[in-house]
Formats: structure tokens, C-alpha cells, sequence
């Protein structure tokens, strides 16, 4: 199918309530809303950078830069055929992997539209066991003003039905923080994420926690170091995850060679897309690693690629795949709901993302809009 047209979207969309981390507290989700055209058909993706450059060096602005005047013409006019072929054609960009995601996931919805099958059974198509119906989730937590708020923010999460929950840790707010929740809430799955805040010389911080019966401890140390993961790794029981350093295959098979991880966050938008993903998946599958799927607050339109993604069978571990009311009240597609009786949601199963565009309420959070055509 020959690439007619993209059109680019950036969006402003608040949050329910505002998500705090150790880079800083997001009020407000800006995003860029991605439509390809191709013979009749609309893909949709999403790209995650946001306005300020904390997870990520990448952000709405520098995406909107590289997607318009490097990504989009490198694919406009070609012939799609299949999915896998779109990173040998944006392989002249080096980096950005949240812009060219955007890109990969619509390209991914269109070509499976085009196929007849959902998203999830595209992605599944090498697995004879096929996608999973429903994924596992749980619930990011953000940085709270106090631990009894906390307390109260995850018995609210709780009492909504998810099963496991991962909270937010900085320097300060970690061990009071993480035995509070613990004993408070002693059979819930309780993981955390420090967003890359702290050093090696903080091991003790992380053994103080050895006896907290942890899920995992995500992205301790520097957001692209995976050396001193390696070396922090024995030194502590919590079975240790790693997420901003991992943008590509090449770098999983970095970690697994030094041993720096038992988990890995496959973020499909951290790794430029959900063909790089699933090589990710078939890695750590192959080595005996954790897998999960992270998110990046996305709307639906991203939620439901993550949805997909999580279907494969190596994502075993709960996805950061909350429904979309723990950050919209007004999203711009299909809402997704919690099942509470499995703390899951259902991969939707109509062609492609399975889902249906509010285009009114897509208008209503647009700053800004360009048609690109070759
Ligand atoms: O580190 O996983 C992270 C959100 C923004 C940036 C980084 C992270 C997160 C989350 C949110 O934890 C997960 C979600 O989408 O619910
Ligand atoms: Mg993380």
C-alpha cells in the first residue's frame, strides 16, 4: 500500500490529577497524535514525548522537528508491505526512538487493518499460542505530599480493583516510604521506580529494602548506564528492572551478557517501535528475563498498542497499562476499563487498534496541525 499522507497532531490534554517523579510533576500530557493514509485506510500512533525533556531527551517539539522534516518524508510515497520494513527506512535518523515509534505504531495499525486482523494478532502472527485475550495490569503511582496520602492514593487504586502497584521513589522518599506501604498493604505486589535518582554508592538504600518481599526495584541507577547496574545487581535481593537504559535489542543483549538485570520494561515507544519491542521480548524470553510492558501516560490511541504488545506470551509480569480514567476524564478514543475481578483489561479485537478516534474531542485538545504529502 503506497503512503499517501500523515497528518501530525500536537495535543495538550490535562490530568486527572498531576504525576509526580524523580525528574519532576507533570500537570499536563502534551502529545503528538500521528494519522498515516494509505489506500482508504487511517494508522494511528501516538508519540510520547512530552514538554519537558525528564525521561527522555526527546520532547513534543523535538519529535514534531524530526517527524516532520526527516521521518515522515523518508516514508511518504513508499510501498508498505509489511511493518518491519519501516525502521530500515528511518535508519538514517540516528536516535529519537519517541518520534519514530509514532511513526512504527501506525504503521503497524494500518498494515493489520489492511490484513483483517487485529494489532495484537499482527504482532502475535510468529507465536503459535497467539495473543492473549486480557493483559495483566497495575498502576504507576506518582510522588505524593505525604506516605499517609500515599497510603490513601494506592487503597483508592486498590479499592478500584488493581492488583499490583508501583510507586515513585527519589532520594528521601524511599525506605520509610516503601516499608509504610508494605506493611500496610502486606499481600499486595508492590514494586518501585526511581527513575534513574540514584548512584552505586546508594546499594545501602536498596538492601535496607531486601527484606520487603518487592516485586522488582525499576531503573535504580543512570538512565544509560548498564555497568553499574551489573554491579549493584547482587548486592541486593529485590529482583532488579531496567527501563530508560534499554532503547534497543542491542542493549537488552548488553544486559543480559553482564548480567545487570532479571526484569526488562519494554517500553515499545522507548525502543522506536513494536518491531524492535517484540525482538526485545523474543531476547529476554529466550534468557530467562521478566518482561512487562511500561507505559508513558498514553491516551487511548497508545494504550491500545500497549494493549496489543502485552498480548505476546513473554509479557508474564503486569503491564503499566492503567485504564484511561487514572489520567483523563475526557479521552481523545475508545475508552478502556479495568476487569476488577483479575485486575486485567481486554486487547481489543477489531482490525487494527480496534479503536474508534473522537475526532470533537481530538479537535478540542489540538494546539496544532500539519498535513504532510510528498
Ligand atoms: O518510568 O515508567 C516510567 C511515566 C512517564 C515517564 C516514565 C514512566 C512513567 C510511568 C507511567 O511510570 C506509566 C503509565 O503509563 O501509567
Ligand atoms: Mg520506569
Amino acid at each position: 500500500m503506497k503512503i499517501e499522507r500523515v497528518d501530525l497532531t500536537y495535543i495538550s490534554m490535562p490530568l486527572v490529577s498531576p504525576f509526580g517523579t524523580s525528574f519532576g510533576v507533570q500537570q499536563q500530557r502534551d502529545a503528538l497524535i500521528l494519522a498515516l493514509h494509505a489506500e482508504g485506510l487511517t494508522g494511528w500512533g501516538e508519540c510520547v514525548a512530552t514538554n519537558d525533556p525528564g525521561y527522555s531527551y526527546e520532547t513534543a517539539v523535538t519529535a514534531w522537528h524530526i517527524l516532520s522534516d526527516f521521518l515522515i518524508p523518508a516514508v511518504l510515497g513508499k510501498e508498505l508491505d509489511e511493518p518491519e520494513q519501516l525502521p530500515g527506512w528511518l535508519s538514517k535518523v540516528r536516535g529519537h526512538p519517541l518520534a519514530k515509534a509514532a511513526l512504527d505504531q501506525a504503521v503497524w495499525d494500518i498494515t493489520a487493518q489492511r490484513d483483517g486482523l487485529s494489532f495484537a494478532q499482527k504482532l502475535a502472527q510468529p507465536y503459535p499460542e497467539g495473543p492473549r485475550e486480557r493483559v495483566k495490569v497495575g498502576v504507576s503511582v506518582g510522588t505524593q505530599p505525604s506516605i499517609a496520602q500515599t497510603m490513601d492514593v494506592i487503597a483508592g487504586y486498590l479499592a478500584d480493583g488493581y492488583g499490583r502497584i508501583k510507586l515513585k521513589i527519589k532520594p528521601g522518599w524511599d525506605v520509610k516510604l516503601a516499608w509504610q506501604a508494605r506493611h500496610t498493604f502486606p499481600d499486595v505486589p508492590i514494586m518501585l521506580d526511581a527513575n534513574s535518582a540514584y548512584t552505586l554508592d546508594d546499594a545501602v538504600i536498596f538492601q535496607s529494602m531486601d527484606d520487603l518481599n518487592l516485586l522488582m526495584i525499576e531503573q535504580p541507577l543512570g538512565y544509560e548506564d548498564i555497568y553499574d547496574h551489573s554491579k549493584l545487581r547482587p548486592q541486593i535481593k529485590s529482583p532488579l528492572c531496567l527501563d530508560e537504559s534499554i532503547h534497543t535489542a542491542d542493549h537488552a543483549r548488553l544486559a543480559i551478557a553482564l548480567q545487570a538485570c532479571d526484569i526488562i520494561n519494554v517500553k515499545p515507544t522507548r525502543v522506536s517501535g513494536w518491531t524492535e519491542a517484540r525482538k526485545i521480548h523474543d531476547l529476554g524470553v529466550a534468557n530467562g528475563l521478566g518482561l512487562w510492558v511500561g507505559g508513558m501516560l498514553e491516551t487511548g490511541v497508545g494504550r491500545a498498542a500497549q494493549l496489543a504488545l502485552a498480548s505476546l506470551p513473554g509479557f508474564t509480569l503486569p503491564g503499566d497499562i492503567s485504564a484511561t480514567s487514572r489520567y483523563y476524564e475526557h479521552d481523545i478514543a475508545t475508552p478502556f476499563f479495568l476487569n476488577t475481578e483479575d485486575s486485567t483489561i481486554t486487547v481489543p479485537t477489531g482490525p487494527g487498534l480496534g479503536i474508534e478516534v473522537d475526532m470533537d474531542r481530538l479537535k478540542a485538545v489540538t494546539l496544532r496541525q500539519e498535513s504532510f504529502t510528498k
